[in-house]
């Protein structure tokens, strides 16, 4: 429960009232589903003695996630970097890839950590996914594929990225990070393009503590991504592909499997906390809530509100004065990966070309939402930001 109700600035922690919660409220806190059953698979994975390796765990998990998703194959890896690693080697992409640099720098770090030169493409600020338009202004002789990502685990433009994948002959793949159970028109993410990629990070809305997978209808790929994520190895003594250890433990099966059951649970009380933070934030100048898309399903992951140049307060002095209250809100993906250091290097003038991706990354701020929010903590946040942007300072 919040410790005080927030009626005009002398109540604000930044302006020395004490916070508005005793204990942190995370961008991103783990959902935890049941205990028990949790225990209970872990107590059956030491009486196996079996503990990594593509136990019966992870292939129990395995099957459950591709019949879940309904795509032919999942293959369980230890997180979602080396899934996105794996899955490009798997596709032999080289050269140069267009990805968005609105995105978690692990989409671009996951090419250039092999050599190959992320080129960024600029976003749709009204959904924050790639826009084709800008893909196609990036396309060289030297491209080789297109990583779309599912940003807030809104679908990107699945059918629009294909046709300039066709098009170009390129490989096209997809960050599907933050899409676990988010569709488009109508079908399960997780099918789309040659392969897709889930991370299960303890911060998103499915955990397996750390985890990922890649998921393909594609037989071939499959196994060469099974491949690769066990060293190469075909049997004993025998590798035939190159590999690396890609492995995902019993352990985080077992916790995946526990939250597969209460994954439901965490997408209802999801979208309460959109809905009621969408409602609540309703009548602020200057504020608004991303919204998902009416026609399909969203993973309900992140909520995401944008400060407008019109609101009374920056972006910078909502979320100090969240943070203040205990709130640790966060400026996810700001300032973009071009603006990280290794691609500022790389591209010192990459935002010539990124207008919409700089607008975007100086307006939004992610607020806590998944199981553990307390109760009125929703309305309080509101009431924090409410306060804020309707003075100036
Ligand atoms: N592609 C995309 C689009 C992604 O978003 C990500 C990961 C990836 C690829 C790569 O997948 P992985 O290799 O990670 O599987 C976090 C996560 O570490 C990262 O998984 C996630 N995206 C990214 C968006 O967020 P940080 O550096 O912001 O995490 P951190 O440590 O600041 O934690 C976030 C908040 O959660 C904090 O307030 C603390 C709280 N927290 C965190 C953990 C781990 C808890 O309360 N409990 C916990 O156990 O990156």
């Amino acid at each position: 429960m919040p410790t005080k109700t927030i009626r005009s600035t002398a109540d604000l922690a930044i302006n020395g009232a004490p916070p508005a919660f005793d204990q942190p409220l995370h961008v991103g806190r783990p959902n935890i589903g049941d205990r028990e059953a949790f225990l209970r698979r872990v107590n059956q994975i030491l009486d196996n003695q079996w503990l990594t390796n593509n136990g019966p765990m992870v292939q129990e998990f395995e099957q459950r996630i591709a019949e879940h998703l309904g795509v032919k194959h999942c293959v369980a890896m230890c997180n979602g970097t080396i899934a996105l690693e794996i899955a490009i080697r798997a596709l032999e992409l080289e050269g140069e890839v267009i990805v968005p640099s609105w995105t978690f720098v692990a989409t671009a770090h996951a090419l250039y950590w092999q050599g190959i030169t992320p080129v960024f493409a600029d976003i749709d600020p009204v959904t924050h996914n790639l826009d084709p338009a800008a893909v196609r202004r990036m396309i060289t002789p030297r491209t080789t594929g297109i990583i779309g990502v599912h940003l807030w685990g809104r679908a990107a433009e699945v059918d629009e990225l294909q046709a300039i994948a066709d098009e170009h002959d390129l490989k096209l793949m997809f960050d599907a990070a933050h899409a676990f159970g988010s569709t488009y028109k109508g079908q399960v993410i997780g099918r789309f393009g040659e392969c897709e990629v889930f991370s299960f990070h303890a911060t998103k809305s499915f955990n397996t503590f750390e985890g990922g997978a890649v998921t393909t209808n594609d037989n071939a790929l499959a196994e060469a991504i099974r491949l690769m994520r066990n060293f190469g190895f075909h049997g004993y003594d025998n590798v035939i592909h190159p590999g690396t250890n890609g492995k995902m433990i019993e352990v985080c099966a077992a916790m995946g499997l526990t939250n597969l059951d209460g994954h439901g649970e965490v997408v209802a009380d999801n979208m309460h906390n959109h809905a009621a933070y969408t409602s609540a934030l309703a009548d602020i100048p200057g504020i608004s809530v991303l919204a998902y898309d009416p026609a399909g399903h969203n993973s309900h992951h992140y909520v995401v509100i944008e400060v407008d140049k019109s609101c009374a307060a920056t972006r910078d002095q909502i979320v100090a004065a969240l943070q203040a209250e205990n709130v640790l809100a966060r400026k996810y993906f700001w300032p973009g990966a071009h603006m990280m250091r290794p691609y500022r290097d790389l591209f010192p003038h990459a935002g010539l070309m990124l207008p919409n991706t700089q607008f975007v990354a100086e307006r939004v701020i992610i607020l806590p939402t998944g199981l553990s929010m307390p109760q009125h903590a929703v309305q309080t946040i509101s009431d924090i930001i409410g306060i804020c942007a309707s003075h100036r300072s």
